[in-house]
């Protein structure tokens, strides 16, 4: 797990720096903890809130280095200044919980507006896919005005911690912006290579 702080980032060519934002309670940790192990989470009631950053080294076929950011009202507004040059952004919506919808926008688009986060390539990851009661993709991508984003690339994918519905997808997003980092290309892709990307693997776009 994590130092706690985020001066150990390094800033290698072959590692994608990975931000994880959204709400308190959105399974990000979990996320992070699946894509460390590659293990089911088992469904716990005991919500442990992430305080400030954490930051934690993923080695698998590419490096990445993932910055889980706290999802409190009170820290939000410290999200762009913690998140240390991310490559990309992983956005995380609970995808059973409509109340907090409205929220989940208005974080991401406060977030966006961060001059030192254009351009920054977007994954929406809608958790907590296993519950049956979740909302569906639509019904997600339209209350968060996904459609309204156009600075960047921006995809979505469901997953689950529990099943791990969505794991291969989420790793392979993050393998396809950690190979264009190691050969020096631009992190905003075209419109084409954003379709390209959209059909080659499972994900879905607003
Ligand atoms: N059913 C289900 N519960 C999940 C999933 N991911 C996280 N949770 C639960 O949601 C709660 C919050 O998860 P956590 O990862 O700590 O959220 P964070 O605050 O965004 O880091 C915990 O009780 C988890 O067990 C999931 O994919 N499915
Ligand atoms: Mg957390």
């Amino acid at each position: 797990m994590g130092c706690g702080c985020c001066s150990h980032a390094s800033t290698e060519k072959d590692t994608l720096r990975v931000t994880i934002v959204g709400l308190e309670n959105s399974g990000k940790t979990s996320l992070v903890q699946c894509l460390k192990t590659s293990k089911k989470s088992r469904q716990t009631s005991l919500c442990v809130s992430t305080h400030g950053v954490i930051s934690i080294n993923i080695q698998t076929n590419m490096n990445f280095l993932v910055f889980d950011c706290g999802g409190c009202k009170h820290q939000r507004h410290i999200w762009p200044h913690i998140m240390n040059s991310p490559d990309v952004i992983l956005f995380a919506v609970d995808s059973m919980d409509l109340t907090c919808l409205n929220d989940a926008r208005e974080a991401l688009s406060d977030l966006l507006v961060d001059e030192n986060l254009i351009n920054k390539p977007l994954l929406v990851i809608f958790t907590k896919s296993d519950r049956e009661n979740k909302l569906s993709i639509d019904q997600l991508e339209q209350t968060l005005d996904l459609s309204v984003i156009k600075d960047r690339s921006v995809h979505t994918v469901l997953f689950s911690s529990v099943t791990l519905e969505g794991l291969t997808t989420i790793r392979e997003w993050l393998t396809y912006f950690s190979y264009r980092k190691l050969q020096g290309k631009d992190m905003n892709i075209s419109t084409s290579e954003r379709h390209r990307l959209l059909h080659s693997l499972n994900l879905s776009t607003a």
